[in-house]
């Protein structure tokens, strides 16, 4: 259990008068195939950075950066909260927010560069609370390990955008009926440095593109984006694989096919459409464009390694769960090991794409160890496995249920 989320739990927890503190260090891992804390036996390395909690640092370069579930339960993600995913290096921030272009070209009528500042005044804005969720996100829960950051559940966060809708500016440019899918380009240099060509480039379909809820966002929780987030301008594509909400936007490519920028070939991005033997090369004809998240539950109170006074018989729990394009239906918990189960109010989302509370309780029939399991199903009635499924060698779509450690005192 790393400091910052332990210090940050019990403050809340005397706050709430409910007598909890954190030890999580004096708790063994779970069944190591059953630990789901950050690199829970050392620690993760914490972000130090002005403007950004401590986070669980995955990666120095490129930066990447996960929130360590106990540090997802605002309703709201704080900025500072929110994790962070580089594949290059982070550009300069410009000097004249409202100077910057952004360009619209390829399938279209009317190819358009456009300054952020008449972006901003010729189209509705719009707010929505969305959810941003790296297409990796889970990765450290397959066996054997898949290459790429090691996310537990916290590359994702759930924070209130303003943008104008993609739609309304694709509408603008006038999309040709060749017109099939995007492509997106931002400024950030490669690790090598380069300017010269993309760190990512990737793309959707015009559908997704045309979705309401997709935005050109130049806002974050009321404020500008910070640089570290895509200042002045970003995509917010909800619910896909976050590679595509493109930061440090300066162009949209409309495709007459799929787009082939960095990122969108080999295994990058996709999961198999049959499943492939854990550990093997795969073939990349078997597989397919992650495009929805899969359904996914954190408990978000209390934090995993959480030691209970002696007596306690009842523990209030709550968490978030989301599912890509879909609704929550229901959430459920357990704490003898999947045999039982018992269900938690789930709360309607601020809107689609924004991510839903749950909340519950469990009774603890004696002192001792537990671990508590939540288990999230989406409107499809598609439910969390007990073990990552659909292994794949970049590691995309690992969805197990989510594990906390609570040790009550005798
Ligand atoms: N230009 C650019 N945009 C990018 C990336 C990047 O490396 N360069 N990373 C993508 C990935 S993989 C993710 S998951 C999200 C993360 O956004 P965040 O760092 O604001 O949390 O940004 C996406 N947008
Ligand atoms: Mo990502």
């Amino acid at each position: 259990m790393q400091s910052a989320g332990t210090s940050d739990t019990s403050r809340r927890s005397v706050l709430m008068g409910v007598g909890i503190a954190t030890v999580g260090a004096a708790l063994p891992p779970a069944g190591a195939a059953l630990a789901q804390g950050t690199q829970a036996a050392k620690g993760p390395k914490l972000l130090e950075m002005e403007g950004k909690a401590r986070l669980a640092v995955l990666g120095d370069r490129p930066l990447v950066a996960e929130t360590q579930a106990e540090l997802m339960d605002d309703d709201v993600t704080p900025t500072d909260k929110l994790f962070v995913r580089n594949n290059g290096q982070v550009p300069e921030l410009t000097s004249d927010p409202k100077a910057w272009k952004i360009k619209v070209d390829g399938e279209v009528n009317t190819p358009i560069e456009i300054a952020l500042g008449e972006l901003m005044s010729r189209f509705p804005n719009v707010t929505y609370q969305l959810m941003l969720e790296c297409g990796g996100n889970g990765r450290s829960f397959f066996t054997p390990e898949a290459r790429g950051n090691q996310w537990t559940n916290g590359g994702a966060g759930c924070p209130q955008w303003t943008g104008v809708r993609l739609a309304d500016v694709l509408k603008a440019a006038g999309l040709k009926s060749s017109a099939v899918y995007t492509g997106h380009y931002g400024t950030d240099p490669t690790l090598a440095g380069e300017t010269s060509k993309p760190t990512l480039s990737r793309g959707m379909p015009i559908a997704k593109a045309m979705e309401e809820h997709t935005l050109i966002a130049f806002r974050i929780n009321g404020k500008d984006l910070p640089l570290i987030h895509g200042a002045p301008v970003r995509l917010v594509v909800p619910g896909w694989a976050g590679s595509l909400s493109t930061k440090w936007l300066s162009r949209i490519w409309v495709r007459d096919k799929e787009h082939d920028g960095p990122g969108m070939g080999g295994f990058s991005y996709r999961t198999p459409r049959k499943p492939i033997v854990p550990g093997s090369k795969g073939d990349e004809k078997d597989m397919a464009i992650l495009e929805s998240m899969p359904v996914r539950s954190v408990i978000t109170f209390p934090a995993d390694g959480t030691r209970l006074a002696a007596g306690t018989r009842k523990l209030d729990l709550r968490g978030h769960a989301w599912a890509g394009d879909w609704d929550i239906k229901t959430v459920d918990v357990s704490i003898d090991y999947g045999v039982t189960w018992k269900s938690t109010k789930v709360n309607p989302p601020a809107n689609k794409f924004a991510w839903q509370r749950f909340a519950g309780s469990v009774d603890l029939p004696s002192s001792g160890y537990y671990e508590v399991w939540a288990k999230a199903t989406d409107s499809n009635g598609v439910t969390q496995p007990f073990a990552a499924a659909n292994w794949n060698p970049q590691g995309y779509g690992a969805n197990p249920l989510n594990r906390i450690r609570i040790l009550v005192e005798s």
